[in-house]
Order: C-alpha cells, then structure tokens, then sequence
C-alpha cells in the first residue's frame, strides 16, 4: 500500500518536469515550448477552378465559396462559352462599365489551351452568366460567395428565362486570360509538405511534453 506522502512525491516527481518546462527551466531547450505557427498556409492563396460547358449549358462548380485573396481559373470547354457578371437583379445583362467579361474561348473538343483568372478581393456576391446565345437564359449561370439568405442561384436562372436578350461587354476586362495552369503547382505541394512537417513535429513535441 502506497502511503499518501509517498504518493503525493510520487506525483510531484511526475508534475516537475513538465513545470519546469513551462516556465522555461535553464536546463530544458526553450526551443521545445516554443509555440508553432498555427497555419503553414497562413499569407499564401490558393486556385480554385471552375469548368465552363463542360458536357452542358453548365458552370462546374456553380457555386462556390472563396476567401478574399484567392483565384478562379475559368475552363472553357465546346462549343464557345464566355463569363460575365452581373447582378443578382438584373440576369444576363452586364452588371456595368466595369463587369467582369472573360471573352469568348471557342473551341472544337476537349478544354481550351487558354483560361480565364480573376482574383476574389471582397466578400461579396458576384453573380456570373454566359453570355453566349440564349446560354444564360437557358441557366447557363454561377455565382461565387452566394448571400447566407434570401438571393439563390435558382431564383436567379428562374428571372433569367424571360430576359430578352443577353449582352457582355465591348472587350475582356477584370480578369487574366493566359495558358491553363497546371493543377498542383510547385507552391500548393510545399504548403502541403510543409503541413505535414508542422504536424509531425507538434506530435514529438506533444510526446515528450506529455
Ligand atoms: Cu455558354
């Protein structure tokens, strides 16, 4: 039977590492309780993609949630798609002088060697259609960062069918259109190694602090 004196050493002798540590005893290596970065990703951004008529009048994904700081690469796909913003308000009409307009990307088969970027830098809505024949009136429409209640993309390609006539602007404007990018970049594989390093380390740390 353990008496409650030797007990209580017993647990002292367990607890005074581990205090010691925390305050940063002389001979403990300060560098183990150092704290870590929370995120290996913090400060980078990242691509989301988003398919243009890929096997229909459709945008894949249709809806889609973007941090600020982030972009969207556009890939067009047969026959000759483009993507347009506009309000929720008025649909396949340019939401003005300054609405996102990628161009048309006409292409026979397979996906467009050229795609269409524009970066995220507000939270809010951004309604896009194709402006392409009768595509957006036919529900040929997406938007990113969709209000939390009240506007829905179906309300939206609902008032969409009996708009007359779509339009885009003059010329491609607010985004960049140059060769499609490769889907793991150098940059997102180093986050990803790095996350895992960051991981492995908090757990040997967690071992020997435990
Ligand atoms: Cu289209």
């Amino acid at each position: 039977m353990l008496s409650p004196t030797i007990l209580a050493t017993t647990l002292l002798a367990l607890l005074l590492p581990f205090t010691n540590a925390q305050y940063g005893a002389p001979d403990t290596p300060s560098s183990s309780t150092s704290p870590f970065p929370t995120s290996a990703s913090s400060g980078s951004s990242s691509t989301h993609t988003i398919e243009v008529g890929n096997g229909g009048l459709t945008f894949s994904p249709d809806t889609l949630n973007v941090p600020v700081g982030d972009t969207i690469e556009f890939r067009f796909y047969p026959m000759n798609h483009s993507v347009v913003q506009s309000t929720f308000d008025s649909p396949c009409v340019p939401s003005g002088d300054s609405a996102l307009f990628s161009g048309f990307f006409p292409v026979q088969s397979g996906m467009a060697g050229t795609s269409w970027t524009i970066k995220v830098t507000d939270t809010k809505a951004i309604w896009l259609y194709c402006s392409q024949g009768s595509h957006c009136q036919m529900g040929m429409a997406a938007v990113i960062n969709p209000p939390s209640s009240g506007k829905t993309l179906s309300a939206y390609k609902q008032a969409a069918v009996n708009i007359g006539a779509s339009a885009n602007p003059a010329s491609p404007q607010g985004g960049v259109i140059g060769p499609v990018k490769t889907q793991s970049s150098d940059a997102s594989t180093r986050n990803e190694a790095m996350g895992k390093y960051v991981l492995v380390m908090a757990m040997v740390v967690a071992m020997f602090t435990l």
